[in-house]
């Protein structure tokens, strides 16, 4: 007898491709059958079969005060008596700017859209209408979204299932994007030698989450700072899953690197669909009606995705919040390194706030080559075993793990536990 979730995945695949309606979630890479998921409180999710998970996704990173916390359903339930859409404007989203332009150190004006992709699309654009240049900068593993002319060599789902490079991007769009490797100064230096009058923008992911977790080496950030401000041309912070994950200010705060634009999207929204673009005044007055560069949207600022973002936000803001979530990540990673350790597994781990990666090699890569070197055969099984024993992990070695403020000593204990058993078994 099939379970219901196997009942579910194969009902799904008749009407959605691979019955999924974004990628990564297909189980593609790992094999086996996806959880279909009816309900989710803290740090826990059900399934369609009534098993329970701890979870380490957190719906990719918007989930950092846990699922279902009160004050975000509240608010969201407030909200949505009130009116579901306007298409027009609300006291709620101004709110929201002002908050997002006094949390993150770079970001003096924003508009808010309804989705990360969104979010780079548009910065792009911006970068291209303030600098009148076409060229961009992105690197190898760095995924932002799937707009075309940053569908080269990405991460995340695109790397997954191998086609980095997705098809249905003419080759004159995909033309005007130049790869990079992460980490790698010189490179950097020298393209912007041969072509620096010629670049917009170089968007990166400060801390890049989507080819598992990669730290950006040191002067690596300032790097890009220096040769944009040099240049002429725009630096773009893709925030949309390191805003409010790795410092309350995001990678820049951390890092002390002030971008001209940012994207942010997953925790503004509080797990509902709000992205935004935010940076320099003088860049986003180019946008459209304020300048010439169009963009535009009937759901943006789509009131109950505010209220969830805005109370999700103050969440964040609460006293020790970011310190205890982020010592919370550093005791499960501290604790697998050793659980892997004693088991004789070949393993690394790191953290930085409450984003995680597990690698099985022996250090922690810090270039796109180096996380291709990890073992995946053993990841897959690692997966496997920790779903069985109810750890809910990202069902791909190229995605970064995110704990939430729900978690405590106890699913840390119980996550470990699991780890004891599976790395013995690998
Ligand atoms: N590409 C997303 C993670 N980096 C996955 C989004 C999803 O499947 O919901």
């Amino acid at each position: 007898m099939n379970t219901r979730n196997e009942q579910l995945f194969e009902r799904a695949q008749r009407r959605i491709p691979a019955g999924v309606n974004s990628p990564v979630r297909a189980f593609g890479a790992v094999g086996g059958t996806p959880p279909f998921f009816e309900r989710a409180s803290g740090a826990h999710l059900w399934d369609a079969d009534g098993r329970r998970y701890i979870d380490y996704v957190g719906s990719w990173g918007p989930m950092v005060a846990g699922h279902t916390h009160p004050a975000v359903v509240e608010a969201v339930q407030a909200a949505a008596s009130r009116a579901l859409s306007f298409g027009a404007p609300t006291e709620a989203e101004v709110e929201l700017a002002e908050t997002l332009c006094r949390l993150v150190p770079s970001i003096e004006m924003l508009r808010l859209v309804s989705s990360g992709t969104e979010a780079t699309m548009t910065a792009i654009r911006l970068a291209r209408g303030f600098t009148g240049r076409s060229l961009i900068v992105k690197f190898e593993g760095c995924y932002h979204g799937h707009a075309d002319s940053l569908l080269v060599k990405a991460g995340s789902g695109a790397l997954t299932f191998g086609n980095p490079s997705s098809a249905g991007v003419p080759p004159e769009v995909a033309g005007h994007t130049l790869v990079l490797s992460y980490n790698d100064l010189s490179q950097v230096e020298n393209l912007f030698k041969e072509k620096g009058n010629q670049i917009a923008c170089v968007i990166v992911e400060p801390v890049a989450g989507n080819m598992n977790l990669v730290l950006p080496a040191p002067g690596f950030l300032e790097e890009l700072r220096e040769q944009c401000t040099r240049h002429g041309a725009v630096l773009l912070f893709d925030e949309v899953m390191t805003g409010f994950r790795v410092a309350l200010g995001g990678a820049q705060a951390r890092y002390g690197i002030r971008p001209d634009l940012t994207t942010l999207g997953k925790v503004i929204g509080g797990g509902l669909p709000v992205g935004a673009v935010g940076g320099r005044r003088e860049i986003m007055e180019k946008i459209a009606p304020l300048g010439p560069v169009y963009q535009a949207g009937t759901l943006s600022g789509n009131p109950v995705a505010v209220a969830a973002g805005l109370a999700t936000l103050k969440l964040v803001q609460e006293k020790d919040f970011q310190s205890k979530i982020e010592a919370t990540t550093r005791s499960l990673i501290e604790g697998l390194m050793k659980e892997a350790n004693s088991a004789g597994v070949t393993f690394s781990a790191q953290s930085i706030g409450s984003m995680f990666g597990l690698y099985f090699r022996a250090s922690p890569p810090t270039s796109f080559a180096e996380v291709m070197e990890c073992d995946k055969e053993r990841f897959n099984k690692f997966f496997h075993a920790m779903l069985v024993l109810g750890v809910y992990l990202a069902p791909s070695a190229y995605e970064a793990g995110f704990v939430s403020a729900a978690h405590g000593v106890v699913e840390i204990e119980k996550t470990l536990a699991a780890a004891r058993e599976t790395f013995r078994g690998l």
